[in-house]
Parts: C-alpha cells; sequence; structure tokens
C-alpha cells in the first residue's frame, strides 16, 4: 500500500464535502482500481473518485493541479497495456457512473455520450434506428467508449469501417487545472483549425480526461453473412484472404484464429468448430441478395486457395455462435496460459505470412507456445506468448522483443489497437525517431505542463 502523501491527505479534505461516499481510500476500492487486462503488476492508487458530471472531473482537476496530485482517468478497466494502472499514489478518476448516452441524433448521424458508456450499448441504441456505431473491440460488451477513445481502439469491423477515431467528430476534455475544452464539431464536415479531436483520440488518457464524446453513427449494413473457413495452417489462410481482398471484396470481418486459439474456445463455444490447422471467420454485408454471392464467391475463393472446408451460416444463431468463438479466444488463452503476453503488432497485409513463420520461429529456441489470432483483415494479429508461470514469463520478455522489432521491420508497428500504456514505453523507440518521440513530450507539456494527467503512459519516462 502506497503512504498517502501530504497532498493528497489535503486533496481528500477539500473534496470531501463535495463527493461524501463517492471518494473512497478503502483498500478494497482501491484494489479494485489498480489493475486492468494486461497481465502486468497492479499499481498503487493513492485513492478513487467517482463524479458524476463534467464539473465534478473539473473540481478534481483544479484541486489536484494545485496540489501536484497525479489524476489516473478509468473507464472499464479492459485495457491491454497498463494505460490506466496508477504508478504510485495517484487519485484514479473513475468515470464508469458517467455512462449516459445525452443525445442519439440518426438524422444527423450522432450520438452524444458520456465514457463510461459500455461501446456495445451505443451499437445497441443505434440499431434500433437502424443505425451502427461501427468500433468493436473484442471486448464491447464490457469495455466503454473513453477507453475506445483514449486507445483508438479497433475490432473485427475495422478492416471495413476503421477504427475509433474515424467516428469522433468532437470531445469535451477536462485538463489539468481544471479548463473544460471542447473540439471538433456535430456537422458531417469540419476542418478549421488543427485537428485537436485526433491528436487526443489515442493519447492514452494524457492530454486530459474526455467527459464527453460526439460520435459518428451510419446507416446499419440491413444485411449479414457470415461464413466459417478451415485452413492447414494460418500463412496459407493469410495468402488466400489476399486473393478475397484482389478479387474486390472488403468483408466487414476477417479474422483469424489459430488450431491454438481454436483448443482453448472449443469447450466452451456453442459453434462447432471444425478440426484444422486455422481458421477464418469472415462476415460481408450490404443491402440485398449481392452480400450471400459475395459471401459465396469468397468461399470459392477461400478453397481454390487452400481451404480444406467452408462453413456458411444458416441463421443468426449460426453466425453468433461463431462470432462468440472468436471472442472468447483472448479470455479462454488466459484461462489456460495465466502469464501469456498479449500482442497487437500491425503489418501491412502481404506481409502477414512472414510475421506468422518468422514469430513461431522466435518463440521455439525459448521453448514458448506462440499463438496468432486476430484481425487478419487489416494486418493487426495478436501474437500471444503462452507462459504458465511467471518464471516463462521471464524467458518470453525477449521473445516479445523480436517479435516488436520483427513487426517493425516489416513495415508496421508495436502496437495496431492497444496502445503503449507502460506495456511499450521502451519499445516506442523501435518504432520512432528520438525526434518524433520529443515532439510528442513537447505537446503533452502544452496540455498538462505540470504532468499531473495520467503520468508516466504513453511515452518513453
Ligand atoms: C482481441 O482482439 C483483443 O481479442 C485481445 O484485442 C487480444 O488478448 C489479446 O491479445
Ligand atoms: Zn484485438
Amino acid at each position: 500500500m502506497h503512504a498517502r502523501t501530504k497532498a493528497l491527505e489535503t486533496l481528500l479534505v477539500r473534496l470531501n464535502s463535495r463527493f461524501g461516499e463517492r471518494i473512497s481510500t478503502d483498500p478494497d476500492e482501491l484494489a479494485k482500481v489498480s489493475g486492468d487486462e494486461s497481465g502486468l503488476p497492479k499499481g498503487n492508487p493513492g485513492a478513487v473518485v467517482w463524479p458524476m458530471a463534467t464539473a465534478e472531473v473539473a473540481l478534481v482537476a483544479q484541486e489536484a493541479q494545485e496540489l501536484g496530485v497525479g489524476l489516473v482517468p478509468r473507464g472499464a478497466g479492459t485495457g491491454k497495456a497498463g494505460e490506466s494502472i496508477p504508478l504510485g499514489g495517484e487519485l484514479v478518476v473513475d468515470l464508469s457512473r458517467m455512462n449516459k448516452i445525452l443525445e442519439l441524433r440518426p438524422q444527423d448521424l450522432y450520438a452524444v455520450v458520456q465514457p463510461g458508456l459500455i461501446t456495445a450499448e451505443l451499437d445497441k441504441a443505434a440499431k434500433e434506428h437502424g443505425f451502427m456505431y461501427p468500433p468493436d473491440p473484442a471486448s464491447w460488451e464490457s469495455c466503454s467508449i473513453g477507453g475506445n477513445i483514449n486507445t483508438n481502439a479497433g475490432g473485427p469491423r475495422a478492416v471495413k469501417y476503421g477504427v475509433t477515431q474515424r467516428y469522433v467528430w468532437g470531445l469535451e476534455v477536462v485538463l489539468a487545472g481544471g479548463k473544460v475544452l471542447r473540439t471538433g464539431r456535430r456537422s458531417i464536415k469540419g476542418v478549421a483549425g488543427y485537428d485537436v479531436t485526433s491528436f487526443i483520440v489515442g493519447s492514452e488518457g494524457t492530454l486530459g480526461l474526455v467527459t464527453e464524446a460526439t460520435l459518428h453513427i451510419i446507416p446499419a449494413a440491413p444485411v449479414v453473412e457470415t461464413a466459417w473457413l478451415s485452413f492447414a495452417d494460418p500463412v496459407t489462410a493469410s495468402r488466400a484472404s489476399e486473393h478475397i481482398f484482389a478479387a474486390g471484396i472488403t468483408p466487414r470481418m476477417l479474422e483469424l484464429l489459430d488450431t491454438t486459439a481454436m483448443d482453448v474456445v472449443r469447450p466452451k463455444s456453442a459453434f462447432r468448430l471444425p478440426p484444422a490447422g486455422a481458421a477464418i471467420l469472415i462476415e460481408c454485408d450490404g443491402r440485398d441478395e449481392g452480400v450471400m454471392r459475395d459471401l459465396e464467391r469468397v468461399c470459392e475463393i477461400a478453397l481454390a486457395r487452400g481451404a480444406t472446408e467452408s462453413a456458411i451460416a444458416q441463421n443468426d444463431r449460426d453466425r453468433e455462435g461463431m462470432r462468440r468463438a472468436r471472442r472468447l479466444v483472448s479470455g479462454s488463452l488466459k484461462e489456460a496460459y495465466p502469464y501469456k503476453i498479449s500482442d497487437d503488432v500491425a503489418v501491412p497485409r502481404s506481409k502477414m505470412p512472414d510475421l506468422l513463420t518468422r514469430a513461431q520461429e522466435l518463440g521455439a529456441p525459448a521453448g514458448i507456445k506462440v499463438a496468432a489470432y486476430g484481425h487478419l483483415g487489416d494486418g493487426n494479429v495478436h501474437i500471444n506468448l503462452l507462459c504458465k508461470t511467471a518464471d516463462e514469463r521471464e524467458l518470453a520478455k525477449p521473445v516479445r522483443q523480436e517479435v516488436l522489432r520483427l513487426a517493425v521491420s516489416l513495415g508496421g508497428t508495436v502496437t495496431g489497437e492497444h496502445g503503449i500504456g507502460i506495456a511499450k514505453r521502451s519499445e516506442l523507440g523501435f518504432e520512432q525517431s528520438r525526434e518524433l518521440i520529443e515532439l510528442q513530450k513537447r505537446m503533452k507539456l502544452a496540455f498538462d505542463p505540470g504532468g499531473i494527467i495520467n503520468p508516466g503512459k504513453a511515452l518513453p519516462v
């Protein structure tokens, strides 16, 4: 337990009359806000506060600035890189109670929401009007919009619809010191000034605390068709997928599962996963029966390019079963390999066979089993180093460094969707020049000269 600093004690006294039971130093409450889903050691929060409104967040930021107390924004705690892990004695600002849809305006193609809203809830609400909110991280039934914005989250549908940034039209952000900044617009177009909205998206909560977002929603394609394609191995699956794109078909989902991923999911899955070395879950969408024609064409191409089997979902139950099998992978691997290292490198699509082959080769000498699954369609595959013990995890760390360097050498990135957080601060330099990192540090200083907001995240220390 971190000894509370005098500054934090004073802050608690100042905030107490406003927050009462909504501010706490109770060890049980602190334990709940000290970690995330990265597998990194839990952090050390000094206290936690649950604001209900922007004005309350602003008050917290103002007092914290005066006293020099760090603030860590937190949503659902599903992060994979430690963005919301407090490093020592900060006040965690838990935004999960600010979880409302404030406006839903299909006619204007936007919704205004609070950061604690669970992502799938927005999609569900939009669906009632025939609309959709496309970003769909695998955890979308538990993760929240604020975290999606902070990490610029993607998901299976990103292959066709893109990631969170494309859907953020405007933000309300509480800055260090408590000023409330509004960025962006509610019109479809808007190019005034620098694109500060996009700069904040993906900044891992280090520039300010997002308290409201104007998000683009789009008409939902009424027809969706789904298929499960089996292959002998992931490389064959990857090459086949290139031929699907080359035929002019952009699926709305093209996800890979290797045999290890399928094995851990099989006992829990309503959909019976055919035994295979790899599988692709693929979906096409559109307005009419042309969608099924596309999907049949996809199956033909896959079978001509090495698929051993194709199964088209016959109804929504089949489709949901297939989708759920994919969504279960990360959690099921974690149960089987509690010390797994999860990565999210991305490479140009044509380089995927190199990544998949080399990652296996890199794991072998250290005896580390490697699983590969995820967003094959956009070149963002989760290379997981599967560890059952802390010792194995230590052995896997150098392998992981090699995987990250490999992704960069192939023209890609050390993180395609989970962010740097505290997990990859030292590895950012594999990808970005010193000049670029220094420029980002200056930009951080322009927002937060005192280093109060989510200290120690996203950039090398
Ligand atoms: C997914 O796509 C998530 O399932 C989690 O991004 C990936 O745990 C992982 O490595
Ligand atoms: Zn993912």
